[in-house]
């Protein structure tokens, strides 16, 4: 472990204007309700839990753009990248707990402020690489990736309340797991500029084993760049993650997940986690517990736990 490894700063997300379903807000509240920060601290790890961020809400948003609620989503994606980039200037993992996944232009773009070098590994049932043009829905978290990623810019409109964030990932940076609803522009998108995509389909053929090796093999061939987590909690079976707005059947087991948060975490240079799309409000109470369980185990094996079994710094093994 590296020093960075053993601290991690903790940022609650509360958005939910990336979509239209309320409860989203909610997810970082269900995620420490469910014992997070505990389990981390019994990983050994400093835990700086920062609370949620105080999110800046404007009851006049724009209502003729193709995206809905820019103004809202832009002004909390630079509060969010402040956040992420002073987290990670203080040494820190980051952890940012959605909220939707229009949180992840925020943090990625924060992250790129401290470590202009990272790369991405984008874990989603979704491409989330819409531009404002080619979604259907105007909802935002379809189309984080399409503000971030440089070769997208040229087909972009005019983003109001967007003049904070610079694309700062190029398409090679990024790879993507567990995809299976794909619209046909993202399609399009990642097909001409070769963005690296490890759909179920590769996981079914290849092994959840291969496909994380590939990704990280893609995005930074020579293994030393920091590395950017973005899990939405959806790319996961819907049978394991009931509480979200868009599930998709035929996902991701625990197995899988937790298989990719350990080869990340093994590498050392995981500098920032988001865990988005975990929504309270949907489902019944069991369904939330299945949907916060799921999310607190990838989280875990993100920052170390390991399912061989793992004991922290200072154990002190017990003697008679
Ligand atoms: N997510 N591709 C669809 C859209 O509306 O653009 C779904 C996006 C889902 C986004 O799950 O983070
Ligand atoms: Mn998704
Ligand atoms: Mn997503």
């Amino acid at each position: 472990l590296n020093d960075r490894s053993s601290k991690v700063g903790v940022i609650g997300v509360p958005i939910h204007m990336g979509q239209p379903r309320p409860g989203t807000e909610h997810g970082p509240e269900a995620m420490r309700e469910g014992g997070l920060i505990s389990k981390l601290e019994g990983l050994g790890l400093d835990v700086e839990d920062q609370g949620d961020l105080f999110l800046e809400k404007h009851d006049e948003d724009i209502h003729d753009h193709p995206a809905k609620n820019v103004k809202n989503v832009g002004s909390a994606s630079s509060q969010i990248a402040d956040s992420v980039y002073n987290t990670i200037k203080s040494g820190r993992t980051c952890l940012a707990l959605g909220g939707d996944h229009s949180m992840a232009i925020g943090s990625i773009y924060g992250h790129s402020l401290a470590e202009p070098d990272h790369v991405v590994i984008w874990v989603d049932a979704h491409a989330d690489i819409n531009t404002p043009l080619t979604s259907s829905s105007g909802n935002m978290h379809g189309m984080p990736l399409s503000f971030l990623v440089k070769e997208v810019q040229p087909y972009l409109p005019d983003i109001p309340h967007f003049d904070n964030i610079k694309p700062c990932l190029s398409a090679k940076n990024i790879a993507y797991i567990g995809l299976r609803d794909v619209d046909p522009g993202e399609r399009y998108i990642i097909e001409k500029l070769g963005i690296h995509s490890f759909s179920m389909t590769e996981v079914d053929k290849f092994g959840i084993k291969d496909c994380v090796e590939k990704a990280l093999h893609a995005v930074d061939p020579e293994g030393n760049k920091p590395i950017h987590l973005s899990f939405d909690i959806d790319a996961l079976d819907p049978s394991l993650a009931p509480s979200t707005g868009t599930p998709v059947p035929g996902g991701l087991s625990i197995r899988e997940g937790n298989y990719i948060a350990e080869e990340l975490a093994a590498t050392g240079r995981l500098t920032c986690v988001d865990l988005a799309e975990v929504n309270p409000k949907l489902g019944n109470d069991r369904d939330n517990e299945t949907t916060v369980r799921s999310a607190i185990t990838i989280i875990q094996h993100c920052f170390g736990n390991r399912r061989q079994g793992v004991y922290p710094k200072d154990y002190k093994f017990p003697i008679p």
